[in-house]
């Protein structure tokens, strides 16, 4: 195996630029045109790929160096035909390419340009920079720029770069959003000038521009392309940095850039840990890590939605449109009531859960014919006992029976970690004057039929007598709520995190079964299973909602 040195290739105007990001360290694995690093000028950022596939032996650079072409960056333990390196060396040095009219930035003007009357303003020479995406609008309409000011950012997938205006004025009308793909020659704004900023020297002409052979288009994986005009961005004197405070960007590189707008992540709510704050890739995953775990927005909102009532919340948490005010007065006579402390709070629970969580509900039926008819034999004969033995009793054992074959539906998330809860205290809703309710049955795999329905009702008389200790609502790895009582079909309920699952059970009805031979009269109950997609999986939950189901078809499965 050769060892080989990786060089940073011809960067064009890149010169003396810092290392901000290094993207591999000894031992990874690369391929040729992977990015080893970024670096950054005061304009664009970077990423540097490996001429070779192979493995990095040793890092020559660090965060914060300066590089120019030809320095090295690492030594690499070549894979396969080590003489054979991909053709990359970025940015070839690209002839001065004319800039399009009124496009490109003269070098070294005499006097601004400035905008007189409508003046086009077009994406000038930006190398290989082809239909690249904006991902950054700096000005809108109405706005007085100055000359080489930053319009937008484009990016590709290597590189960011923001692409200055070629002559000053205020902006008529801006031709670009969020989104578009541009080239060179495309139209971004129309400028006037005014008469304070119109000096004679503004029809200088704009030929002399870019010296050529920069863009950071070159770090892209299309080798050896010429890239131009834009070098003057880069050279430009007053200009915002790509990404800095002063515009409110996110200073982040275009991988990272990438990696967030992948995973949903706005970038401008991450705190950069890298240097003078720049984002890293780490950072974007620290963040999406504590949103998950709900320990950012889920306070916030839980907090906010606490103090308000849930209809009256503004919705400006989630960048969303106002809740509608409305005078309902004006339709008919109305009263208004404050909601109750526990609908505030459970409110607000209920909110964060529905948000945060992924949640998809499976739907089942089960026959429980044989069970019913067993539970009214079995309160006919303990009449006496004062214990009425009811459904949802055998449904907690059905349920702790399920959770132990299926254990991550016991669990919840941790970080990136899953904690399996290897105790049973299944939480039942319970409807009270107030709202809703959990009482909790602790252990309740230690505990028989009886004394799980005379704990129920106990509870459940507590939470509608307002009763309920903080002990014997908390602590729940499980909850069961049952509509049964009252009726219809289906539901979707909404999992009490950090929980992960949650049963759903309406009123059973007889339906007509088909035996093989003909249709019977079955019991069948109907079950909504709501879970948390981030830790179960569909045909895990399929499996669950069967299991459960053949268990209260026939309790004598749980000793198998
Ligand atoms: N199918 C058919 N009948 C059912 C049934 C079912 N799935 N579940 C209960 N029933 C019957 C009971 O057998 C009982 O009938 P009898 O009086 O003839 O014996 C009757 O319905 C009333 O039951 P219940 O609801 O009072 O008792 P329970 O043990 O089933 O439930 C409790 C107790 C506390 C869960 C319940 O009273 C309750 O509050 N349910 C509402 C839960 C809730 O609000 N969930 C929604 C949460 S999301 O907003």
């Amino acid at each position: 195996m050769a060892i080989i040195e990786i060089k940073v290739p011809d960067i064009g105007d890149f010169s003396d630029v810092a290392v901000i990001e290094l993207l591999v360290k000894p031992g990874d694995t690369v391929k040729a045109e992977q990015s080893l690093l970024t670096v950054e000028s005061d304009k664009a950022s970077m990423e540097i790929p490996s001429s070779h596939a192979g493995v990095v032996k040793e890092l020559k650079v660090a965060l914060g160096d300066k590089v120019s072409e030809g320095s090295l960056i690492l030594t690499l333990e070549a894979a396969g035909d080590a003489a054979a390196p991909v053709a990359q060396a970025p940015a070839a040095a690209a002839p001065a390419a004319a800039p399009v009219a009124t496009t490109a930035a003269p070098a070294a003007p005499a006097a601004p340009l400035v905008a007189i009357g409508p003046v086009e303003v077009r994406v000038p020479d930006i190398g290989d920079f082809k239909d690249v995406a904006v991902i950054e609008v700096m000005v809108k309409e109405g706005d007085t720029i100055k000359q080489e000011q930053s319009l937008i950012t484009v990016e590709s997938d290597k590189a960011s770069m923001e692409i200055p205006s070629s002559a000053a004025g205020v902006i008529k009308s801006l031709k670009v959003k969020l989104g578009d793909k541009v080239n060179m020659g495309d139209l971004l704004a129309i400028l006037e000038g005014s008469a304070a900023t119109a000096p004679a020297a503004a029809a200088a002409p704009a030929d002399t521009a870019a010296p050529a052979d920069a863009a950071p288009v070159a770090a892209t994986s299309t080798a050896g392309a010429p890239a131009a005009a834009a070098t003057s961005v880069l050279a430009a004197p007053a200009h915002v940095p790509t990404a800095t405070p002063a515009l409110g960007l996110p200073h982040a590189s275009p991988s990272v850039r990438k990696f967030a707008r992948e995973l949903g992540v706005p970038l401008n709510e991450v705190k950069g840990s890298g240097l003078k704050g720049r984002i890293t890739d780490v950072d974007v995953q620290s963040f999406t890590r504590s949103v998950m775990s709900g320990a950012l927005q889920t306070q916030a909102i839980a907090a906010s939605q606490a103090a308000k009532p849930a209809a009256g919340g503004g919705g400006s948490e989630l960048g969303l449109i106002p809740w509608p005010k409305v005078d309902f007065a004006k339709f008919g006579p109305v009263e208004r009531k404050e909601l109750s402390r526990i609908k505030k709070i459970s409110g607000a629970n209920l909110l964060r859960n529905a948000i945060m969580i992924p949640a998809v509900t499976n739907h089942d039926d089960c026959d429980i014919t044989d069970l019913e008819a067993f539970r009214v034999s079995t309160n006919k004969e303990n009449e006496k006992s004062g214990v009425k033995v009811t459904m949802l009793a055998f449904l907690i054992k059905a349920c702790v029976a399920a959770l132990k074959k299926y254990p991550e539906f016991n669990s919840s998330l941790d970080g990136d970690a899953l904690i399996y809860k290897q105790y049973f205290h299944i939480g039942f809703a319970a409807d009270t004057p107030n709202g809703l309710m959990v009482p909790v049955i602790k252990d309740a795999d230690q505990k028989g039929i009886f004394q799980i329905s005379k704990e129920m009702g106990e509870l459940a008389k507590k939470a509608r007598d307002g009763k309920l200790g903080p002990a014997e609502m908390t602590g729940a790895s499980f909850t069961i709520s049952s509509l049964g009582g009252i009726g219809g079909r289906y539901f979707t309920p909404i999992i009490n995190a950090p929980e992960v699952a949650i049963l759903g059970v309406c009123r059973s009805t007889i339906e007509p079964v088909w035996d093989g031979k003909a249709f019977q009269p079955r019991l069948m109950l109907p079950l909504s299973l709501t879970w948390d997609h981030r830790v179960i999986d569909g045909a895990a939950a399929a499996r669950f909602n069967v299991y459960l189901g053949q268990i209260l078809g026939d309790f004598r499965r749980v000793l198998l």
